[in-house]
């Protein structure tokens, strides 16, 4: 049988004439999540087995039908009404929404600190579910490879602004001064403006409404919410802002140094998330390929359909770098509960309990369920 690594290597090389190492590293990983699983069995065999396991695909490696049918569950999910309260949050209008507040109200607990990977583990198969047993998606969460559209996001079937794509760039506003990021106050990167800086004129998600936010939006011309907490009501475009600086911060060989230089979990969520006059950071660089107002937004982020796209690639580079030596990465740990551990607090440990909220639903899991895709509620891998 031929392996998974050379079909996509000649995939890879007949569409874009390069093979990146990262996905080397994907497969390489792979293979040794398998030979593990020959060797030592699976970590839930009553439960995942390769028989059931998903199967998360980069974006244009979809077809058509399987890109619409994504699509239509987003919307769905966009339509479908809201669970939280308006005494929670007033301006939560759609189902879509009361994932966009559970990530608001945890901001701070589930960022730069002990949970962030298996806190967004867990979140986004609460989505993938979601969108499966709401809005009867038939797929797996897809993702968007960084590393393959970073000197061009505009030109990815993601971003293109196609009716299979999820909108493209925003409308160009010129004119527009340079930011810093994270914010003026640590402005570790000046960011110049992108291509776009508007709304998105095209594409399934042109009529999509954002309603919670702006917290922290670098794009200082969006409407304040009515709410100081952001969670108030405030209909809006998705303005976007592709950005080739920030996208070249999350570019193959970025990728590939954080993978291969992080010889623990601390080095490993501290070089991914850390900006540093240097580096951006691969997750802040991916955040901001769109920039703009939700997408530069700590808090408000998942507001913009591509979130999910962007933290299931952070997801599958956890995965990358845990099955590069599975018996020690798995269940290991670093960090607080605080973001940078402000407000100080304890160590974060492996029984910690992690939530989606009342609003979203499922059951807790602790940080332990989270430490492998085949283990705990989950059972995928990433193709
Ligand atoms: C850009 O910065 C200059 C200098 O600080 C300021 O005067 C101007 O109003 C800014 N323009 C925009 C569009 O924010
Ligand atoms: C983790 O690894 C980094 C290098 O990636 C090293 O500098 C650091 O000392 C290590 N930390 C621990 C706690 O082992
Ligand atoms: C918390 O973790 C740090 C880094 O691993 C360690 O040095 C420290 O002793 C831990 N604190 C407690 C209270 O266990
Ligand atoms: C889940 O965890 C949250 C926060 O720790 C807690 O408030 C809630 O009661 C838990 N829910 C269930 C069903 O155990
Ligand atoms: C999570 O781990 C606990 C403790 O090991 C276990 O009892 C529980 O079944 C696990 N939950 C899931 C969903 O696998
Ligand atoms: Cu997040």
């Amino acid at each position: 049988m031929r392996s998974s690594f050379l079909a996509a290597a000649a995939l890879i090389s007949c569409t874009f004439a390069k093979t990146f190492e990262y996905d080397i590293l994907a497969d390489q990983g792979f293979a040794n999540l398998k030979l593990h699983v020959s060797q030592k069995g699976f970590p839930s065999p009553e439960t995942c087995t390769w028989e059931n396991v998903a199967k998360r695909r980069e974006w244009s490696r979809l077809t058509r039908a399987e890109k619409l049918d994504y699509i239509g569950a987003v919307q769905c999910l966009g339509r479908l009404p809201a669970r939280t309260p308006a005494s929670v949050a007033a301006g939560a209008r759609s189902r879509y929404d009361d994932l966009v507040v559970t990530h608001i109200l945890q901001t701070y607990y589930t960022h730069g600190n002990g949970n962030f990977l298996s806190w967004h583990r867990y979140y986004m198969w609460t989505y993938e579910q979601m969108l499966r047993n709401e809005c009867g998606y038939k797929g797996y969460l897809p993702y968007y490879n960084w590393a393959w559209w970073a000197e061009d996001p505009a030109s990815s079937p993601l971003l293109d602004g196609s009716d299979t794509s999820i909108s493209g760039d925003g409308e160009f506003v010129p004119g527009r001064n340079a930011t810093c990021v994270p914010n003026p106050k640590s402005c570790y990167q000046i960011m110049v403006p992108g291509t776009g800086g508007g709304c998105v004129t095209s594409g399934p998600f042109k009529d999509w409404k954002v309603n919670l936010g702006p917290i922290t939006s670098r794009d200082t011309t969006v409407p304040p919410n009515p709410s100081p907490d952001g969670l108030g009501h405030n209909p809006r475009c998705i303005k976007r802002d592709l950005s080739v600086q920030s996208a070249l911060e999350a570019r193959d060989e970025y990728i590939t140094d954080l993978i291969k230089d992080s010889a623990n979990i601390s080095a490993f969520q501290d070089t991914f998330q850390n900006p540093n006059y240097e580096r951006l950071s691969v997750h802040l660089g991916g955040h901001n390929i769109i920039s703009g107002d939700a997408g530069s937004d700590f808090f408000n982020s998942p507001s913009d359909p591509f979130f999910w796209f962007h933290h299931a690639s952070v997801d599958r580079t956890w995965w990358i770098w845990q099955n590069q030596d599975i018996d020690s990465r798995r269940f290991t740990i670093a960090g607080t509960l605080t973001f940078m551990n402000n407000p100080p607090t304890r160590n974060a440990t492996l029984d910690d309990i992690m939530t989606m909220g009342e609003f979203v639903g499922g059951s807790n899991i602790t940080v332990a369920n989270a430490s492998s895709t085949l283990a705990g509620p989950f059972c995928y891998v990433y193709e």
